[in-house]
């Protein structure tokens, strides 16, 4: 019966990381899958998240129950809360439907798929525009939520390493209106550029000028500057505009809970919306719709551990203090990579690590570099020159520049 199936093609990202586990070099370095590490090159449990998952099971109350389809009810208050501000009018009008969902990848699917549900009886389905480039599972899950092929608008600047704006604002110009547009809230994957506040309004001025529909991806609240407030400022200059809008959200990475699939998607209704509270109800019933049949229901326990770290003051001040201490130490690799490669003279400006933001960094290097890494230094990255700046180490770091130099002269 299954004669006929076929090898899929590797993931991009997660291929890498299966060629690095089957590599037996002891010296290998790992800087593929965008997934924190210490200084000594270790996964990383954040000690709040130890400290709630205590308090948790001390609880004589807790149980292996199923959550609601739509998740824990206060992980959903205050998850949005975290990412459009306490003061956020979107939430004090009701605007904003948030539900549980299995991380920012299922929140990205959850939300896709509502959107073509709910045009399934229009003359056509809108078109989804995507960054180029962006995080290779944007392209998958668009055709998978039945939306077809992903239309891509220009992002990298390829001589500069920054947005390149014009491009951008001109491709999102030619968007037909309705369309979907996936935005990066912060730390763009794989680039690392994000848009200043200026450039963000003159997305939006298009965005609105052209009626279309923005889907932020917030993945890295926290990772791109430190501060969860100053990331999330992109989101909150759109919503504050009070334009229908999607957002998904991930704690995978800053709060380290990658394997437990904890994230939110919440549907922002515009500010012409007739009646709120009859057309937020009927959302949250077609979300739970597409979600029962697709897993039934979200996973319990790193809900209980984000709404114990967000609902509690002296545990969110500590986790606003261990995120910053990971930002801070991708700061200080992209500070440290730069001058060895400055050091030990490798060819080219490397000065686009250190104006880089979030987990990664888009070396330019080329995919003939980056398979010359690969067999002769026991180096991964993905074929597109991305560095997951958190699996370097202080250890590591001059041998990888030095790598690199030999890659580059080669
Ligand atoms: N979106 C972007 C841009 C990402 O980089 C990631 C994770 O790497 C995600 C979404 C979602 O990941 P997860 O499904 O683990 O939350
Ligand atoms: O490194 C990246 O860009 C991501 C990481 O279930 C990732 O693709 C890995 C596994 C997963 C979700 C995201």
């Amino acid at each position: 019966f299954f004669d006929g199936v076929t090898l899929a093609p590797a993931d991009p990202i997660l291929g890498v990381n299966e060629a690095y586990l089957a590599d037996e070099y002891p010296g290998k370095i790992s800087l593929g899958v965008g997934a924190y590490r210490t200084d000594q090159c270790l996964p990383y449990v954040l000690p709040v998240v130890k400290r709630v998952e205590q308090q948790i099971w001390d609880d004589p109350k807790t149980n292996h129950e199923y959550l609601p389809i739509d998740g824990l009810p206060a992980f959903q208050r205050l998850a949005s809360n975290l990412i459009f501000g306490e003061n956020s009018d979107a939430i004090s009008d009701g605007r904003v439907v948030t539900v549980q969902t299995l991380s920012g990848s299922g929140a990205l699917r959850v939300g896709l798929t509502f959107i073509a549900r709910f045009y399934a009886d229009a003359p056509s389905l809108p078109l989804v525009y995507i960054p180029s480039p962006t995080w290779n599972n944007h392209r998958d899950i668009v055709p998978d939520a039945g939306l077809g092929e992903a239309r891509t608008f220009r992002y990298l600047h390829a001589t500069s390493g920054g947005v390149d704006l014009a491009g951008l604002l001109a491709d999102l110009a030619d968007a037909p209106a309705g369309s979907i547009v996936i935005l990066h809230g912060c730390a763009h994957n794989p680039t690392g550029a994000d848009p200043t506040l200026a450039e963000w309004s003159d997305i939006l001025s298009i965005v609105r000028e052209r009626r279309l529909v923005p889907f932020f991806d917030v993945a890295y609240q926290g990772f791109a500057s430190g501060d969860l407030d100053v990331d999330a400022a992109s989101v909150r200059l759109f919503a504050d505009a009070g334009i229908d809008m999607l957002l998904s959200q991930s704690f995978a990475k800053n709060m380290g809970l990658y394997g437990q699939r904890i994230g939110s998607l919440s549907v922002v209704l515009s500010k012409r919306t007739a009646v709120v509270p009859v057309t937020a109800k009927a959302v949250r019933s077609q979300l739970k719709a597409v979600i029962r049949p697709m897993y039934s229901s979200p996973p319990a326990h790193g809900a209980r551990i984000v709404a114990g770290v967000l609902g509690n003051p002296v545990n969110y001040r500590a986790w606003q203090q261990e995120l910053a201490g990971m930002a801070r130490r991708i700061g200080d690799m992209r500070i440290a990579l730069k001058a060895a490669l400055d050091a030990n003279g490798t060819p080219g400006d490397w000065t686009r690590i250190i104006k880089q933001r979030g987990m990664f960094s888009y070396t330019g290097l080329s995919k003939a570099h980056v398979a010359y890494l690969r067999t002769t230094h026991h180096i991964y990255m993905t074929s597109d020159g991305r560095v997951s700046m958190a699996g370097l180490t202080s250890l590591t770091v001059q041998r990888v520049a030095d790598a690199i130099k030999d890659a580059v002269l080669t």
